[in-house]
């Protein structure tokens, strides 16, 4: 592709969608334009590829989850085209703002935070490293919602991103599979076997959606897979109601739509609601039907169905794909359970995410059984399989067997279906897949101890340091060449530089244009005017209890105390940073959003303070935001309480953006401290060994902090005096929390120590040459938490998958 081809092209595609002349052209039409072109440019690619998979027949893999969290796609696919220059220029001289146009996307938030994310991280790297992989997920016609701030209380719309049409996908109406839900199963003898026929059940057409995934300036072009639900027509026609009944068909109809219709916003908090059961096994039984029917389209044989197909399945939302595989090899491929079972498990690997037990899924077993009686017949013969071994490994010893059992309790125990039916059970940090092995499984492990492992996560570099920090990924190629741009282990290189002061003066000077960047969009958003001088403190994730944005506020408090008390005090000035959404029915984190907005009018308004403070909360986080907001970001909060946080891959975003991580031992914030080593990171806090004897052993009186720490008192008790300009009971529920409820989290315990620790950052962050020479470390360093490698890894180890050439 040239600038002069580009154009013509351009112009010519331009009339032949829209039958008018460019002049007349909305900036909508210019989007679609312009997404259509690369669309069919990488279609001849991703066609290609397709043969390519199948000539060569090698292994794939197909990551199944109920989260996509992919951002805007036309800017990267610029990129990884290598196109975006050349659309600049072309449109420059169509004077039209290649910009503006980028912005019109709606970003696809078909995600919550950090598991949605992560899987479009993988899919990114799998397609950049040449990888046959493949997402399978839930097209939602509404996203993540919306966030709103109303008088400082979060404000929940709906997300409609495909309102205009989503240029990226392709409808294939041909592919479409039938999805049964409810209804009886009869047993039949059959040459002398038992066949199960399911009969009386509802059918939901299951239509899929597919999107290019195109890997970073190469010709691989993986497929995105995401699921429609729609009615069959013979379902919706109007005869099989009785007298064409109008009004039932329309509800039948809604009902099932209904089950495409909405991303759950809940994370780390199950919601035992049906629906959200209807979408896991919509997933997985349309996913692996047409998995299966390719695969046997293509000559493929059952028996080598796992040395040619894996399956991940994405925390344990997609864990019925364990039994639903067993269903149809069982039941449709006529295959005995014992060669089945051996199949399905050498096929299909489990990643946990978190061990909080709220998060942890169960289903009520009569609610599963008759919402899936076939499937919930499997799980019960898989289960009294498992308990039977169990029997005979633990004798006598019920408790034991009852705690692994996968139906225990009147309940299905998902993350127990996943140990049992998988060969690879991950978690995703060093120190999360320790805690899942000594305790949170430690009896699965025992049992099993050769499925587990760690893959500890990471970031794609191109989205989160290439596509949003442009001066930066300049400055990095200008200083150790390009090499980086596909192996970014090469950042290690930037080690030789840092203390060259003319770098680290660059290095500071794009830090600072970002800010300058940054601080523009606070005061269109907010009308906040923040000091581009200032520290910029960001912490930036959902609103939890266990992330400890209380943590953050009450320092805060403390500080504009002391600032109170004391307006000269020696300390740098600094610029709070806050975004994330929180749970719709999560009224401790609504109340916390609330708080941080009570807290930024008093003290933005306080002049008496000299603007050595402010606190700014930028609504509506998203993946878009987020670029913007981790190129200025200068401290990364990590604080969640030790133990609490799987990995994290926000800690990784900011390091790789040369911020300075102050955390908490927890999640991968010990690996970046392993690689960063102590004296270029700010830890403090209780250590996950001291959290977990805490809970087990009990001992920590969250009164006794109150008492002992003057500060704690005072802050405390402005939450609930009337200091705080917000009615009177306001906060009376955080205050509770954190002593009433005993602080579950452990925020007073650290108190004293994270005041510590900024003060150590203000020390640091005022002597500029350490800083900068911390920061290059942390660039330095960050490559290990490129996705890239941690794909690698799960290609190599768990996947057993290789890169496949795909020529021009
Ligand atoms: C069933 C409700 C529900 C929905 C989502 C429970 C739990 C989840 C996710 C597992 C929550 C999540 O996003 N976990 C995060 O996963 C990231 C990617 O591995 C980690 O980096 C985060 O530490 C972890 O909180």
């Amino acid at each position: 592709m040239n600038k002069v081809l580009f154009k013509q092209l351009f112009l010519e595609k331009f009339e032949t969608m829209h039958g008018q002349t460019i002049e007349e052209a909305s900036p909508m039409d210019l989007y679609m334009t312009l997404g259509a072109m690369i669309r069919d440019f990488m279609s001849r690619k991703w066609i290609h590829t397709n043969q390519t998979y199948v000539n060569q027949g090698k292994k794939q893999v197909y990551y199944f989850s109920m989260e996509f969290l992919l951002g805007k796609m036309m800017e990267r696919n610029l990129l990884y085209l290598d196109w975006k220059k050349i659309v600049l220029e072309a449109f420059e001289e169509l004077s039209i703002d290649l910009e503006m146009i980028l912005s019109l996307e709606p970003d696809a938030g078909l995600g919550n935070g950090g598991l949605g994310r992560l899987a479009a991280c993988f899919l990114d790297s799998l397609a950049s490293l040449q990888l046959p992989g493949h997402g399978c997920g839930i097209r939602y016609k509404y996203g993540f919602f919306d966030q709103k701030i109303v008088d400082g209380y979060q404000v929940e719309l709906p997300d409609p991103w495909l309102k205009h049409g989503n240029v990226w996908e392709i409808r294939k109406a041909d592919k479409a599979v039938e999805v049964r839900f409810g209804g009886v199963v009869r047993l039949d003898q059959h040459d002398n076997k038992t066949i199960f026929i399911h009969e009386n059940y509802d059918t939901v057409l299951a239509v899929p959606y597919d999107s290019p995934i195109v890997g970073f300036q190469n010709n691989t072009v993986n497929t995105l897979r995401l699921w429609s639900a729609e009615t069959t027509m013979r379902d919706f026609d109007f005869s099989t109601f009785n007298r064409g009944d109008y009004l039932n068909a329309v509800k039948y109809k809604h009902e099932v739509e209904s089950i495409s219709q909405i991303l759950y916003p809940d994370d780390q908090h199950q919601e035992g609601r049906i629906l959200r059961l209807k979408q896991q096994y919509f997933l997985v039984s349309a996913s692996l039907q047409s998995i299966i029917h390719r695969y046997k389209r293509k000559g493929g044989s059952l028996h080598e169905f796992s040395n040619k197909i894996a399956i991940h399945i994405n925390d344990t939302h997609p864990v019925l794909a364990i039994p639903e595989l067993m269903r149809i090899l069982i039941d449709e491929e006529d295959m005995g359970w014992d060669q089945a079972w051996q199949l399905t498990t050498q096929t299909i690997s489990y990643t946990n995410h978190t061990i909080l037990p709220e998060a942890l899924e169960k289903w009520p077993i009569d609610l599963f059984q008759s919402l899936l009686p076939r499937i919930y017949m499997i799980v019960h013969e898989i289960n009294e399989r498992f308990c039977h071994g169990l029997w005979q490994r633990y004798l006598n010893n019920w408790e034991k067997i009852g705690q692994m059992a996968i139906l225990a309790d009147g309940y299905v125990h998902m993350a127990h279906l996943a140990v049992v039916g998988s060969h690879s059970v991950n978690g995703v940090a060093e120190i999360h897949s320790e805690i899942l092995k000594k305790q949170v499984m430690a009896h699965f492990y025992e049992v099993f101890p050769y499925k587990f492992n760690n893959k500890t996560n990471g970031i794609t570099p191109r989205r989160w340091l290439i596509k949003s920090n442009p001066s930066l990924s300049q400055l990095i190629t200008d200083t150790i060449g390009s090499a980086w741009l596909h192996d970014s282990s090469e950042l290690i290189q930037l080690m030789n530089h840092e203390e060259d002061s003319y770098f680290k003066q660059q290095i500071f000077t794009i830090k600072h244009n970002n800010k300058l960047t940054l601080s523009r969009i606070i005061e269109d958003k907010t009308g906040i005017k923040v000091d581009p001088n200032s520290i910029f403190d960001v912490q930036i994730k959902r609103i939890h209890a266990y992330k400890r944005q209380m943590l953050n506020l009450l320092h805060i408090m403390d500080l504009y105390n002391q600032l109170r008390e004391n307006p000269d005090l020696d300390i740098l000035p600094r610029t709070f940073i806050f975004a994330g959404k929180s749970a719709p029915s999560y009224y401790q984190a609504k109340q916390t959003i609330k708080l941080i907005h009570t807290l930024a009018d008093l003290i933005n308004k306080d002049s008496s303070i000299k603007d050595k403070l402010k606190v700014v909360f930028l609504e509506n986080y998203n993946v878009s935001l987020a670029e913007k907001i981790f190129p200025a970001a200068e401290v990364s909060e990590q604080i969640s309480t030790a133990s609490k946080e799987a990995s994290g891959t926000g800690n990784m975003k900011f390091m790789m953006n040369g911020a300075i991580t102050l955390g908490t031992l927890d999640g991968a914030n010990i690996e970046i401290k392993d690689a960063v080593g102590e004296e270029n990171i700010v830890i403090f806090g209780l250590t996950a060994h001291e959290v977990l004897a805490y809970y087990r052993n009990g001992g920590y009186s969250a009164w006794d902090m109150f008492h002992q720490d003057s500060r704690i008192k005072t802050i405390l008790t402005q939450l609930i005096n009337g200091f705080l300009p917000a009615a009177q009971d306001e906060f009376r529920s955080l205050y509770d929390a954190l002593l009433y409820q005993n602080d579950e989290y452990f925020v007073l315990k650290d108190f004293s120590s994270y005041v510590d620790a900024h003060r150590r950052i203000n020390q640091l962050y005022g002597n500029p040459q350490q800083w900068l020479r911390m920061s290059v470390c942390n660039i330095a360093h960050s490559g290990r938490f490129s996705s890239d490698r941690t794909i690698s890894e799960y290609a190599s180890g768990i996947w057993q998958i290789d890169p496949v050439y795909v020529g021009e």
